[in-house]
């Protein structure tokens, strides 16, 4: 990359953050996602963290404003009105203040604060900030572990695709197939107005995906009566991963700050959700989403079979299948790391998390071959990110065959994967 494409990239960064930012909190993109979004925030203040300190843990403040009394962190705050997306919090129904989902997304906030801890170019100026965001991060893990693991199995439950920031994933297929929808939403929509609808799940995903939302609102949103209750229950691999890893960020955080029960506790959730782990492997040797309802696992390996690697609690023989599936998908798309293998019949390019290459995801991928000494893999990761985001923009997802930029544009998580990891 030539030393003015990289200046040009630093600016359209900052420039995005810049129109994104609503004063402590910013918008994924303004067109189609006009809220605050709970692990786009984290990543985001990742980004800010490289040139406004400030304005990086404001980030992660502003979201845990919307933190329920049970600890859960919602997936959207809504802090001001718009009306261009559905479902918004009238659909939702959680009449919290501020308004917010009634489900939560993958806990990257740990992992984030200490990003911005570690980097900090005065930790005694911080210091004070971290110990205010320490108990409502532990508070968050603590309903992961709780409530939404009632019977202490080591593994968590995610009871809506949109939990798991990864929504019509091949994973939420068999689940949401024994959903059987009570609603018909499709007119409400407004995402499939605003970007390329073939680019964006169906009809009927939405209406399966708010029947979940009706079934929540009839147990009044009561924590553990969701966790058993809904139909849908999947112990997702990505919130599983992205906890476990931030769960480890939060113990190195808790050690910092002296409070050695909190370190305790912590040790105790990253010990039972490791031995738990095996679980979630296929027999051929992939890590998989199951369904806590029927035992399956899901039908091929997505993006998130690499994240037991950032988690930490790959085996040997995980890095080396999971290099060997890394090298694998590679030998079929120039572009990596596709949101879902590019073999199972149902991959599909353009759509969503069905094929598309997400950054953010990338980044956590990357993180966790260089943490195993797979360096070379780490590096094309990164390579074939900046080279997307060089020749396509700030797209929200890229196509995994020719790089072409997908969904929203000026997408502020993009803008902070440059800024934070690939500039
Ligand atoms: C939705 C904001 C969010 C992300 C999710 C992504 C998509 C759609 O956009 O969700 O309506 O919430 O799947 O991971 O947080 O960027």
């Amino acid at each position: 990359m030539t030393p003015e494409t990289h200046r040009r990239l630093d600016q359209e960064a900052r420039r995005i953050l810049a129109a994104n930012d609503r004063g402590g909190y910013t918008v994924p993109n303004e067109r189609v996602y006009p809220f605050q979004w709970n692990w786009d925030s984290a990543f985001v203040a990742m980004g800010f963290a490289m040139f406004d300190e400030d304005r990086a843990w404001r980030e992660l403040e502003t979201l845990f404003l919307g933190q329920w009394a049970d600890g859960m962190v919602p997936s959207i705050v809504f802090h001001t009105p718009a009306d261009h997306y559905y479902p918004g919090p009238t659909a939702w129904g959680t009449r919290h203040q501020p308004p917010t989902t009634g489900i939560s997304q993958p806990p990257v906030a740990a992992t984030s604060a200490r990003f911005l801890w570690e980097r900090a170019v005065d930790r005694s100026l911080v210091r004070d900030r971290l110990a205010a965001l320490f108990p409502k991060l532990m508070a968050w893990h603590r309903w992961w572990h709780e409530t939404r693991d009632p019977d202490g199995s080591g593994l968590v439950t995610v009871t809506h695709p949109w939990e798991s920031g990864r929504d019509n994933s091949p994973d939420w297929d068999a689940p949401l197939a024994a959903v059987a929808p009570t609603v018909s939403v499709g007119a409400l929509r407004k995402d499939n107005k605003a970007v390329d609808p073939s680019e964006r799940p169906t009809d009927d995903f939405y209406d399966r995906v708010m029947t979940l939302v009706e079934e929540a609102k009839a147990l009044g949103w009561d924590g553990i009566a969701v966790s058993r209750g809904l139909s849908m229950r999947v112990c997702d691999l990505g919130v599983q991963c992205i906890l476990s890893r931030a769960d480890r960020d939060l113990l190195a955080l808790a050690e910092e700050l002296g409070r050695s029960e909190d370190a305790a506790t912590l040790a105790r959730w990253i010990a039972r959700s490791d031995a738990a782990a095996a679980r979630l492997r296929a027999p051929d040797g992939t890590y998989r989403s199951l369904d806590l309802r029927t035992g399956e696992l899901a039908p091929c390996p997505t993006s998130a079979s690499f994240l037991p690697l950032y988690a930490r609690f790959a085996t040997p023989d995980d890095v080396e299948a999971m290099s060997s599936l890394a090298r694998s998908w590679w030998d079929r798309l120039p572009y990596g790391v596709a949101s879902c293998d590019p073999g199972f019949p149902g991959f599909d390019p353009l759509r969503y998390w069905r094929g598309p290459v997400w950054l953010v995801v990338n980044r956590m991928i990357a993180d966790g071959f260089a943490a195993h000494g797979l360096d070379d893999i780490a590096a094309r990761i990164a390579d074939d990110s900046a080279a997307m985001l060089a020749t396509n923009g700030f797209r929200e997802y890229f196509d995994p065959r020719t790089a072409m930029g997908l969904g929203g544009h000026g997408f502020s998580w993009s803008a902070a994967m440059w800024l934070s990891w690939l500039s």
